[in-house]
Parts: C-alpha cells; sequence; structure tokens
C-alpha cells in the first residue's frame, strides 16, 4: 500500500477491508452509466456502523472525497468514482437485522438487495411495495439515497413513504438516528426525508427501518396497442376511474421492436404506435368483468387497437417482460438516458412538443419513449447511431437534453423523475429548481458535510 493516507487509515482499521487492484478499481468505480473512467482511489468495505463512522472520520481529516456506494445501478452517475476518491461500499453489509410483527416494520443493513427485501417481507405474508427491474442488483441503501421510484409508484408513491426509521452517518461523522420508526413525529425537520434521495451528498445510510403492507388481492395484467397518445390518456383516465390500478406503464412501437429483438415474446400481431401494460386488482369475476367492460369500452371508442390479458403467471411474466425488458435490450446501443417528469395532465402537450421538437431537429436519431406514464414519467433514450463517434454522440445528446430542458421547464416538469441528478444532469438543475432553492440546497451540504467529503460534483458543483 503506497498511499500514506491509506495506509494511516489501515493502521486505524486493521480489521477493515481495502481493495486496489485495478480490476476492483474498475469493478467499484463505475456504475450503470458507462461514461467516465473508474479512477478511484480505493475501495473500503466496513463491515459495521463503527467502521463507516471511523473512516468518514479519517476522510475529514485527510480531506478524502468518498463515493457512498451500493449496487451501483444508478442511471445517472451518482456513484461514479472517477477522480481518486475512496469507494465506500456497503455490500458487506447486506443483512435483514430484524421484523417486527406489531410495527409491521423491517430492519435491514443498507447492503441487502432489493429482491432480498422482498423475499423477507414475504416470509411474513407481507410486501415492501417499492419494485422496478433492477431489483436483482439494486440496494436498499442506493434506493433510499436516491428515492427510487418504479413500476408500483402509481400505487404506492417512491420509496420516501416506505421509510419509518434511517441511521445514518453525516459527512462530518455524525451518526444520525432519525425518526426511530415512529408514524407520528411532529417534533421539528424531518431529516429522515431530507437524507432520502440526497444521492449520498449529506450521510451514508448505514440501517433503516422499512414499511411492509399487506400484500395486494390477486391481479391481473393487459397488454394495450394503442393509436395515439391521446387515446393513452383516456384509457388511463377510464382504467385509474374504474379499476384499482397497481401499475400502467407505457412503451412505444420503437421499444417494442428493440425488446422482441432481445428475445422477448409477441404477444399482439400488427403494428402500433403505442403499447401499455398494466396491472390492476382482479380478486373475483366481478373485478374481472369489470375490466373486461372498461377495456370493451375503450375498443368501442376507438382508443384502444387491440389487446391481450395474461391468463396464467407465465403469461403476466411474459407481459411484463415487455415492458421491464427495455433497458436490457438497449444496452449494447450505449442510448444516452433522460428520466423527465410533468404532471400527469401535461403529458401529451409536452410529448407531441418533444417529439415534434426532435423529429425536426435529428430526424436520423432513433428515440426510445417508454415509462411509468401513470406517474407523468417518461424515459426518453436516445441511442447512438453505429457510425457517429462517442463524443459527437454526446454532444448531440447534450443538446436534445438542452432541449428536454427547456420544454420541460415550459411546462412546469423536473429534468429528472426518478434516476437523480448526480454528474449526468448536474448541468440542467436549474432547469427544474430556482436559484435560491440551489443556493439553500448548498447551504444545507454545507451543514452536513462541512468538508465537502460527500460524493463531491455530484447534484450540484461547490457553487
Ligand atoms: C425503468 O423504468 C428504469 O425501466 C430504467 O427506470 C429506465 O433505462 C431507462 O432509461
Ligand atoms: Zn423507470
Amino acid at each position: 500500500m503506497t498511499d500514506l493516507r491509506l495506509a494511516g487509515l489501515a493502521a486505524r482499521l486493521p480489521g477493515l477491508r481495502l481493495l486496489s487492484t485495478p480490476a476492483e478499481l474498475e469493478y467499484y468505480g463505475r456504475d450503470w452509466t458507462r461514461r467516465w473512467t473508474p479512477a478511484p482511489l480505493a475501495i473500503a468495505l466496513p463491515a459495521n456502523i463503527d467502521e463507516v463512522q471511523a473512516i468518514v472520520r479519517w476522510a475529514n481529516e485527510e480531506r478524502v472525497a468518498i463515493v457512498p456506494s451500493g449496487g451501483r445501478t444508478g442511471l445517472s452517475g451518482g456513484a461514479v468514482a472517477a477522480n481518486g476518491e475512496l469507494v465506500l461500499s456497503l455490500e458487506r453489509m447486506n443483512q435483514v437485522l430484524d421484523f417486527n410483527a406489531v410495527d409491521r416494520t423491517l430492519t435491514v443493513q443498507p447492503g441487502v438487495i432489493l429482491q432480498k427485501v422482498h423475499e423477507a417481507a414475504q416470509e411474513h405474508d407481507l410486501i415492501y411495495p417499492v419494485d422496478f427491474a433492477a431489483r436483482g442488483s439494486c440496494s436498499i441503501g442506493g434506493n433510499i439515497s436516491t428515492n427510487a421510484g418504479g413500476i408500483r409508484v402509481i400505487r404506492y408513491g417512491n420509496t420516501r413513504e416506505w421509510i419509518a426509521g434511517l441511521k445514518v452517518v453525516a459527512g462530518n461523522g455524525e451518526l444520525l438516528d432519525l425518526n426511530r420508526g415512529l408514524i407520528k413525529n411532529s417534533s421539528g425537520y424531518d431529516f429522515r426525508q431530507l437524507l432520502i434521495g440526497s444521492e449520498g451528498t449529506l450521510g451514508i445510510v448505514v440501517e433503516a427501518t422499512l414499511k411492509l403492507a399487506e400484500p395486494p388481492p390477486p391481479s391481473q395484467v393487459m397488454l394495450l396497442a394503442l393509436p395515439d397518445m391521446d387515446a393513452l390518456m383516456q384509457v388511463f383516465a377510464l382504467f385509474r376511474q374504474r379499476l384499482n390500478l397497481q401499475a400502467f406503464e407505457f412503451f412505444t412501437d420503437i421499444a417494442l421492436k428493440h425488446v422482441l429483438a432481445h428475445g422477448a415474446q409477441r404477444a399482439i400481431d400488427g403494428d402500433y404506435p403505442y403499447y401499455v401494460v398494466t396491472e390492476f386488482d382482479a380478486a373475483d369475476e366481478l373485478a374481472q368483468e369489470t375490466a373486461l367492460a372498461a377495456f370493451e369500452h375503450a375498443m368501442e371508442q376507438g382508443w384502444v387497437s387491440d389487446g391481450a390479458i395474461a391468463q396464467s403467471e407465465s403469461q403476466a411474466t411474459a407481459l411484463w417482460r415487455l415492458r421491464e425488458g427495455i433497458t436490457e435490450s438497449l444496452a449494447a446501443h450505449k442510448p444516452y438516458k433522460n428520466d423527465v417528469s410533468v404532471r400527469i395532465s401535461a403529458v401529451p402537450a409536452f410529448l407531441h412538443e418533444m417529439q415534434d421538437l426532435l423529429g425536426r431537429e435529428y430526424p436520423d436519431i432513433e428515440v426510445v419513449w417508454f415509462g411509468h406514464i401513470g406517474d407523468g414519467n417518461l424515459h426518453i433514450n436516445v441511442l447512438r447511431p453505429e457510425d457517429l463517434a462517442e463524443d459527437a454522440f454526446i454532444a448531440q445528446c447534450e443538446h436534445v437534453t438542452k432541449l428536454l430542458a427547456e420544454t420541460l421547464h415550459r411546462h412546469g416538469g423536473s429534468i429528472s423523475a426518478e434516476h437523480g441528478i448526480g454528474l449526468v444532469k448536474r448541468a440542467y438543475l436549474e432547469s427544474t429548481r430556482s436559484a435560491a432553492e440551489i443556493a439553500l440546497m448548498r447551504g444545507v451540504r454545507q451543514v452536513f458535510d462541512p468538508n465537502g467529503i460527500l460524493n463531491p460534483g455530484k447534484v450540484m458543483t461547490a457553487g
């Protein structure tokens, strides 16, 4: 170990696992964005809260930047370490600590994978309702740090709705025990909520108490093909009024093309511009008849062109794959990702305007639209043409994002709906948050992390 600062850390914490081979630096230094060349100083894998606290105190003394690291499935560069930072991976702190049947809570360490949280809740006939395609790789600490959303937000809300208590090591090294599982706690500022979604810039999540819920009634999954966006919004209004929706997700024909090419199975013949995968409560015959009636009404109105309803668990999984497989099916094209939101009522106008604008300015680039339309959250993946060099492509995409940011600003939307700001969207923060808000954000950061050691450069520059 040549770095004197690291030698000091190792001497202070003899049991601490530290990694520094080139392969390890590369592996832990990047997230799913794949845009930056990883260059961390080393990787620390603490085994407990005391070690996390000792690392943060050491980092303050030595002025070493820390990148907190979970499953690194983020898409905004929030977990990238490209500037000699110490990556603090929580992956060894991966135990479910406690289940409380009376409170209906599960207390977990931050490195627990989301799928394992789901399984732990199911063991007690309950659910942890936040869910999305990266469930097998992302960690609960990362979910909390980014206030992850996903495919059930329409029913259950974002991660922040499900956190009853949070232990964090703040940037100044203090251990904070926030909200302690209380349902009601009207005793001043709610730092738990402030920490959720702060992208590792205020503190490191070291333990969380999660709320659990009753499982929903048995459900049905339906695929709909639609002629245009206005029809899609009519169907959304109809289904939301008549059914208890668990999910309402959309994608375009271009997304379908990629997901089919990647091995998913076609469920509807014919080609249509828009598709929806929706899941809703269907506990009994009456609920199923209501759903069928809503579908038939939508067909009669010409809002739906065709549809398929899953008759078994495996068919439901196959329909969901059409939506959940999109990200993976695009990965080889090195897409440039945008994740935006507007109010639901503004979706059609925003989408039309953006599609027209992109069609005019960039008729030759392939843009894939999909996402959580029931939450007003659209994912816009711009695919790199094979003959375009990486640098030229990024420059083009930055321009697309600028156009998006301007259009979103006019529609009162946000440049990041659920993926965070990280590095990727830092330059566009001002399109969504006012100068006064950003100044306050910098002030808050200074209070929690006076030496600026936590995830520097992420979300916003030091100012
Ligand atoms: C999803 O909804 C994820 O599938 C990923 O948020 C979105 O790949 C994307 O752009
Ligand atoms: Zn999403």
